[in-house]
């Protein structure tokens, strides 16, 4: 027990007592004391969702005095104090008082001070405050994940998070308070950054063997954590030297990776992936001309620059989408335009859902392809001269065709960020015991599905305020 001065009573009332007890487990894991009952050796009494008047009416039946002494305080009290590791100092927007706010203390539990920790409750512009942060963040979250330490890897993708959401700079150690997600460790980066303008462990990354290979062998197509790995086993340090090695077996992906690496490994700009939009949708309306096309992913968001370009394909009536895939696939094919494609069926079967666990990937038809794009057709082509000198440049486009009764679903999914769609379903899992994929929305007490022609409605089934694509870039 570390924190002994501090006897914490949680009321069941409202929380629930399976909610209780995790709570208890939490804190006593971190040191804290929790009481089971009410004594005198209670100093803090936290409840959740009760509103002033109903707690302190139902304290007083209890017959407990005025309990002075004692603090009554709302679930984000606790809630900070966890995240701190510590008993983080009472303040008066933590206090129920008999005639508090009740709007406080009506504030969602999962709501620390005014930043939740779910990305899918906060709006992030590409508008980037904090960038000395979040860049080294996404180094050592980088470097995690090829070492596969996945709590490190998930702790700082959150905190990184959490910080391009917010409207200002961080300037100091205070400006810290209140902000979920910031463990010690992520602290520690921050304290190196505002101390000396940079932080020595993502210096020790950048000059680290392991991950210069790793972010070198992955910036590959098709080349994944596994294949690195093997290559960096085997004392491989640079693309040549792989390419050079007669005894390596290439997927038709990798060798298309190397093939078109010089065009693929730089950014994607918005009026490439226009003109990429263009020849899609031209295409696709010559087979199915009331079919949707949309493009998805961080274009949808606002970006500037992409690695790739996503879009979804649908079409009103099921039956006339029949194939559309491939028709399209053949029309570029027979344009010459199409430099490599990898065409996934649908495995998509209703009787099997809800998915008990998140799938890495959906089950619609995709096509993963590589289409090249002649540098006429695109507005304002940048003066850099590609490799070569040639006229057309090598794009990524991820083509992935969703039944239109799950196209909300998919909208949402392919839009990303990645972190807000991973808060999204944590949120829908944890807060509202429902089951959230890029296919559907599971209510796992009513045990039905919640259908949804828009993404407004899947926000509203998750009793969420709508963020916008833009609002999304966590
Ligand atoms: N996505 C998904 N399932 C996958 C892959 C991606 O649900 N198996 C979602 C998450 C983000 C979105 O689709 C688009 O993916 P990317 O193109 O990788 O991300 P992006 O945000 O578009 O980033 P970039 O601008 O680099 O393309
Ligand atoms: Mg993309």
């Amino acid at each position: 027990m570390k924190f002994r001065e501090k006897g914490i009573f949680l009321i069941e009332r409202k929380m629930g007592s399976s909610r209780r007890q995790f709570l208890t487990n939490l804190a006593r894991k971190k040191g804290f004391r929790v009481e089971d009952m009410i004594s005198d050796a209670v100093t803090h009494i936290v409840a959740e969702k009760n509103s002033p008047d109903e707690l302190w009416k139902w304290l007083h039946n209890k017959d407990l005095g005025d309990l002075p002494g004692v603090e009554v305080l709302d679930i984000t009290w606790f809630t900070e104090s966890m995240e701190a590791g510590k008993p983080v100092t009472v303040e008066d927007r933590h206090r129920i008082g008999v005639s508090a706010n009740p709007v406080h203390v009506k504030s969602v539990p999962q709501t620390i001070g005014t930043v939740s920790q779910y990305a899918c409750q906060r709006r992030t512009t590409l508008k980037n405050y904090n960038n000395i942060f979040t860049d080294a963040f996404e180094i050592l979250s980088q470097n995690y994940e090829f070492i596969e330490s996945e709590g490190c890897c998930l702790a700082f993708m959150r905190a990184t998070s959490v910080l391009k959401s917010l409207p200002r700079a961080i300037h100091s150690f205070q400006d810290l308070e209140g902000l979920p997600c910031l463990g010690d460790q992520i602290k520690a980066v921050i304290e190196d950054i505002l101390e000396c303008g940079h932080s020595s462990k993502v210096q020790d990354v950048l000059s680290d063997d392991r991950y210069k290979a790793f972010k070198l062998f992955t910036s590959v197509f098709g080349v994944g954590l596994k294949t690195a790995e093997k290559w960096y086993r085997r004392g491989f340090r640079s693309l040549e030297e792989v390419k050079a090695d007669s005894t390596i077996h290439f997927t038709k992906m990798q060798k298309a990776g190397f093939l078109y690496y010089d065009d693929i490994s730089r950014a994607v700009s918005r009026d490439e992936a226009n003109a990429i939009g263009q020849i899609v949708d031209d295409t696709v309306h010559l087979f199915v001309p009331d079919a949707l096309v949309v493009v998805t992913g961080g274009f949808r968001r606002g970006k500037e620059f992409g690695h790739d370009v996503d879009f979804l394909i649908t079409t009103p009536e099921t039956e006339k989408g029949e194939g559309i895939l491939y028709n399209v696939i053949n029309e570029l094919k027979h344009q010459g335009i199409l430099l490599y494609y990898d065409i996934v069926d649908a495995t998509f079967d209703k009787t099997k859902l809800p998915s008990k666990r998140f799938e890495a990937m959906d089950h619609f038809e995709k096509c993963f392809a590589i289409i090249k794009l002649n540098k006429k057709l695109v507005k304002c082509d940048g003066q850099e001269e590609s490799a070569g000198g040639k006229d057309w440049k090598a794009i990524r486009v991820d083509l992935v065709v969703p039944p239109v009764d799950n196209f909300a679903f998919a909208l949402l999914g392919w839009s990303g960020s990645r972190q807000f769609e991973r808060d999204l379903r944590r949120y829908a899992h944890y807060e509202k015991k429902m089951i959230l994929d890029n296919h559907a929305l599971y209510d796992k007490t009513k045990k039905t599905f919640l259908s949804a022609k828009t993404e407004k409605d899947i926000f509203a089934h998750l009793g969420l305020d709508f963020i916008e694509p833009w609002e999304r870039n966590a």
